[in-house]
């Protein structure tokens, strides 16, 4: 096992990982840029290094300054966390030259899964459904019309180098094909230096559901079960709920099989996400992520599993915490990821918390850094915690969860609380019935009443 983690990370999962660092009786080093000095996981971790000035270029992307940081402290291990380098293979090999653990997943394994184009490829050989289209890079002109036209306009170009909705243009017809193939690709070489783009079916009214699984390295992997993570704005997830109110016993361990024996044959080590699109009852492979992710508690609160203290030990070279049939589905979680900014313009909201009060009781859960006088910095991502409650159905948890907002407390800045407040009271929402547009058509008809 290791001896001392450094977590280059911030916010709350920085404290996440320090919380199952501590658990595993594993010292830990946080590392901050000047504008976390007063952070959190700073404060309870047992050393902490200021690796540099604010903007995460400089800091907790700088990867030199973290190399150092674990020389200064003897750190044999990093956990990444979420964002910044935590699917960066580089940054996992530069570890490896320097002796140290990358608690993740295997580099080549990083690499596969950030070219969406390979990844397709991978999950297709491995018996995973993926969404018709093109079988690689399409260039533009004849080739990509005829391709186009095999699967059925509307169709979606993607960016190879993309992911999370970066690089998409649709088109709708056959006329919008070139200008989409082109904009993409311009796009994409700007956005990732790399201009290849492939071609998919546009699946128009899907929900996102993704499926957690957990892998030893050595052939051993689990599947943890399934997020619904349809309630999106901008490609930023809002509001996770396990399991999906959309899939039923059956489908759920048809898709977890498929995922849990691709992962096997892959030797997949560490904890990642395989997300899919689900539509008429099918599922579509679209991109798979190879951290922990921020939504991570739903599927511990329904598994017990502590998701962050088993990718630690797996990194260590453990065994899987459950067989398959062990793995059971208890009830239902929701989160809320509860936002610095208006709650209708999501105009960021940084500055100081005068009044903080997280609420509590059995099944709630505030996974968050903030403290009364804590002051959010206007650099990083706008997260101020995330509510995560439990119940024994559905029902119990949306009561609960309604009962946890009203309760729930975060004065002298603008939250993102009160957009909850009034969705958890919708009546598509209390019924499961949304798809991944249905967010931003709700926030659509709010600003024009
Ligand atoms: C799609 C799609 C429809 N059809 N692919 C967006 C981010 C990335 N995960 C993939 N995304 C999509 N891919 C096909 N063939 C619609 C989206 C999409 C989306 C997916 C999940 C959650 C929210 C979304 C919002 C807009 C578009």
């Amino acid at each position: 096992m290791f001896d001392k983690i450094l977590i280059a990370n911030r916010g709350e999962i920085a404290l996440r990982i320090l919380r199952a660092c501590k658990e595993l009786g594993i010292a830990s080093v946080a590392v901050h840029s000047t504008a976390d000095a007063d952070a959190m996981h700073v404060r309870l971790a047992d050393e902490s290094v200021c690796i540099g000035p604010p903007p995460s270029k400089d800091s907790y992307l700088n990867i030199p300054a973290l190399l150092a940081a674990c020389e200064i402290t003897g750190a044999d291990a990093v956990h990444p966390g979420y964002g910044f380098l935590s699917e960066n293979a580089r940054f996992a090999e530069i570890l490896a030259d320097h002796n140290l653990h990358f608690i993740g997943p295997k580099a080549e394994h990083i690499r596969l899964m950030g070219d969406k184009i390979e990844a397709k490829k991978t999950a297709k050989r491995l018996g995973i459904p993926v969404v018709p289209g093109s079988d690689g890079a399409v260039g533009v002109g004849d080739e990509a019309m005829a391709i186009a036209q095999q699967i059925g306009f509307p169709v979606l170009v993607k960016a190879a180098a993309g992911g999370g909705g970066r690089g998409m243009k649709v088109a709708q017809t056959a006329q919008d094909l070139a200008l989409a193939l082109s904009t993409a690709a311009n796009e994409a070489r700007s956005a990732f230096g790399d201009a290849s783009v492939y071609l998919e079916k546009y699946l128009q009214k899907p929900r996102h559901i993704e499926i957690q699984v957990l892998g030893d390295g050595r052939g051993g992997a689990i599947h943890l079960g399934e997020r619904d993570c349809s309630l999106q704005r901008r490609h930023q997830k809002v509001w996770e709920e396990g399991p999906s109110p959309a899939l039923d016993a059956a489908a759920r361990a048809k898709i977890g099989a498929t995922v849990a024996k691709a992962m096997q044959e892959m030797k997949y080590l560490g904890v990642g996400t395989v997300e899919f699109l689900y539509e008429d009852g099918e599922f579509y492979f679209i991109e798979m992520n190879t951290r922990i992710q921020v939504e991570h508690p739903v599927t511990e609160m329904i598994t017990g599993i502590d998701l962050v203290l088993e990718q630690i030990r797996i990194a260590a070279g453990g065994d899987l915490p459950a067989t398959q049939d062990e793995v059971m589905i208890n009830g239902h979680a929701i989160e809320c990821r509860v936002n610095a900014e208006n709650p209708v313009t999501f105009r960021p909201s940084p500055g100081k918390i005068l009044q903080y009060h997280p609420p509590g009781g059995l099944g709630v859960r505030i996974d968050s850094a903030v403290y009364q006088g804590y002051v959010i910095p206007p650099y990083y991502d706008s997260l101020v915690g995330k509510l995560i409650v439990h119940g024994k159905t559905r029902t119990e948890c949306l009561m609960r969860l309604r009962r946890a907002l009203d309760e729930m407390v975060v004065d002298g800045i603008e939250t993102t609380l009160p957009l909850f407040r009034a969705l958890v009271r919708e009546t598509d929402i209390i019924d499961g019935d949304y798809h991944i547009h249905w967010l931003e058509q709700y926030l659509a008809g709010q600003s024009a009443s």
